[in-house]
């Protein structure tokens, strides 16, 4: 607790360094006076270390990634600062990748001053504090927050910081939004404590011990079971939980739209990647009993879906998916549970049931050699095609770069997630991120965040993977300045087809035969294409280079990886079949 200067500002940032938080995310402005004094009286005082650190980011896209990522990565929410009306919009589509990455993160806004014949400290004194009133500001963000509130006083700030912050790691994690007037935060006070240990995030959820049994005899039971999962791994510790259960009774595992690791890439009863399908999946399609688990997308049904018998189970901490208006699958169960906590209940009955061993056997053969199979024909695709570099032979060189490393790789690849997912194969659980979301930009500022969050293992290095608008659209310029200056270098290999093949695709899928089809003509073309990795060395003197000869490929990702180990960021634009 500071003696001496003490304001609702200081109280708000001892509130979060209590909480846990190490950084915050800030884009400031007008309504930031009371924490840029507070941070500058600490320091006066020799006390900044008490503070989380300030992480400078000229767009407010990357500070929020920025946090996305440190959360995925460590489990630790940390905070975003942000401009009262304009900066809090420019959080833009990054709020809603939090939302659906389900991570816990505390965004705080000013707002503009309600006093200005200056009746109190931080009330009106500039044009801008009456252009920045907005009607329903926190109205901005609610459609995506858990949780959203006005500071009053900084005599209950605290209380306030550590309400949110234990609703944003409740699960399902998610963002909340603060916002606090100057006058609130420059507001004199008496220093004082709390124990945030009255505010931890709610105990996980298990199945009822109904549930759990009659979960564990459909499958136990079952010919053809499956599990369908798409976010279990969030919790790096489900992970080992789930192989647990597939191998107990040889139940393959498809992992539909997943932006970690659920189950390892390399398993034997791995069933293959599904994002985006045209065709059926046959392993989808012969299940009898299905367990859905942690998934927001198991399926499309217009492509691909069970059989009409299947008998299907749905556990997740929130099966209803309030958030996502139109949402159901055909299941006869849905339980609500934490997915670690319930598959361990579901293997320990398992073990209790009579469990035709033949029938197990065969199935795991039978698993086993269809994903063999699968393997040995995505193995013969890694290979450029009459000169040029596919994505599938770039992923396979990144695989082979970071063969035997503890790298953490960000996937924001779009219409190559699937041959991204395939041919990486991540098994190491927390080694594979995605936004979670649809709103594209966030690897920019991902990769800051999740080098800073493995910042503790010197060795971890951050590789992203991402398309050439994904790319631009993470505000590249921002994103690689605040990289260089905060010391949280990352390799980002740019898969380039100068242009967005997703809404070209979209467009054939409903209008295959269509005039835009037949000219040609989707408007998703970047030609003449900027120079992508130039601007990441013109912002944040990263290394930079484009390739298009897949024999020098290999020694070009080997050089790159080597600049970054030696603490400079490196950006690789991959020349791929033009959209
Ligand atoms: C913020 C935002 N704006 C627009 C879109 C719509 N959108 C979806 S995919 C896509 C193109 C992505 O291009 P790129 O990253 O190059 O991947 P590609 O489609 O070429 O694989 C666009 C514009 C979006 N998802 N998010
Ligand atoms: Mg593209």
């Amino acid at each position: 607790m500071a003696a001496g200067y003490y304001t609702t500002s200081t109280a708000f940032l001892e509130a979060l360094a209590e909480a846990g938080v190490s950084y915050i995310f800030a884009n400031l402005g007008s309504d930031h006076p009371g924490l840029i004094e507070a941070f500058a009286q600490a320091k006066a005082q020799g006390r900044e270390h008490a503070y989380p650190q300030l992480i400078i980011c000229p767009h407010e896209i990357v500070a929020l990634s920025a946090a996305h990522a440190y959360a995925s990565v460590s489990g630790q929410p940390q905070a975003v600062v942000v401009h009262v009306d304009g900066g809090t919009q420019n959080l833009g589509g990054e709020v809603s990748n939090a939302m659906r990455g389900h991570v816990p993160v505390l965004i705080f806004a000013g707002a503009s001053p309600y006093t200005f014949e200056g009746e109190l400290p931080g009330g009106r004194n500039e044009f801008i504090h009456w252009l920045q009133d907005a009607r329903d500001q926190r109205g901005i963000l609610r459609g995506f927050v858990k949780y959203d509130n006005e500071i009053r006083t900084g005599r209950n700030v605290k209380q306030l910081v550590h309400r949110a912050l234990q609703i944003a790691r409740s699960d399902p994690a998610g963002p909340v939004y603060l916002v606090g007037p100057r006058e609130v935060m420059e507001e004199p006070l008496e220093p004082y404590g709390t124990d945030p240990a009255q505010f931890g995030p709610i105990a996980p959820a298990a199945l009822t011990a109904e549930v759990a049994a009659e979960i564990a005899t459909a499958l136990a039971r079952a010919r053809h079971p499956l599990i369908v999962t798409s976010y279990l791994g969030r919790n790096p510790d489900a992970v080992p939980v789930l192989v647990e259960l597939a191998e107990l009774l040889a139940v393959g595992v498809l992992e539909s739209v997943a932006f970690c690791v659920n189950f390892p890439g390399d398993h034997p009863l791995h069933c293959g990647y599904q994002f985006t399908t045209t065709e059926q999946n046959p392993a989808l399609a012969q299940a009898d009993v299905i367990l859905v688990v942690d998934s927001d997308v198991p399926w499309i049904p217009a492509t691909n879906r069970p059989a009409a018998d299947a008998e299907i189970y749905a556990i997740d901490i929130d099966p209803l998916k309030p958030t996502i208006p139109m949402w159901h699958i055909p299941a006869r169960r849905f339980a609500a549970a934490d997915s670690r906590v319930a598959l361990g209940q579901i293997a320990r009955l398992v073990r209790d049931e009579k469990i035709d061993t033949a029938v197990v056997e065969a199935r795991r053969a039978e698993i086993t050699a269809a994903s063999q199979a699968r393997r040995a024909a995505l193995d013969a695709l890694e290979r450029p095609e009459a000169g040029v570099i596919t994505p599938r032979y770039l992923t396979a060189c990144v695989r082979e770069l970071l063969a035997g490393t503890d790298a953490v790789v960000l996937t924001e690849t779009i219409t190559n997630y699937q041959v991204v997912a395939e041919h990486l194969r991540p098994a190491r659980p927390g080694s594979y991120l995605g936004s979670g979301g649809g709103s594209l930009g966030w690897a920019g500022g991902g990769a800051v965040g999740a080098k800073l969050a493995s910042n503790s293992y010197a060795e971890r290095t951050v590789v992203s993977l991402v398309g050439d608008g994904s790319y631009l659209f993470g505000v590249p310029s921002s994103a690689q300045w605040v990289a260089r200056r905060y010391n949280a270098p990352s390799l980002t290999v740019i898969y380039d087809n100068r242009g967005w093949a997703a809404p070209k695709f979209s467009t054939l899928r409903v209008h295959g035969q269509g005039a835009a089809a037949a000219a040609d003509d989707f408007h998703a073309s970047f030609e003449p294409e900027a120079d992508l990795p130039g601007i990441a060395a013109a912002a944040g003197g990263a290394y930079a280079v484009t390739v298009d000869d897949p024999a020098e490929l290999p020694g070009v990702l080997k050089d790159a990886l080597a600049v970054v180990h030696g603490g400079r960021s490196a950006v690789v634009s991959v020349l791929l079949p033009p959209v």
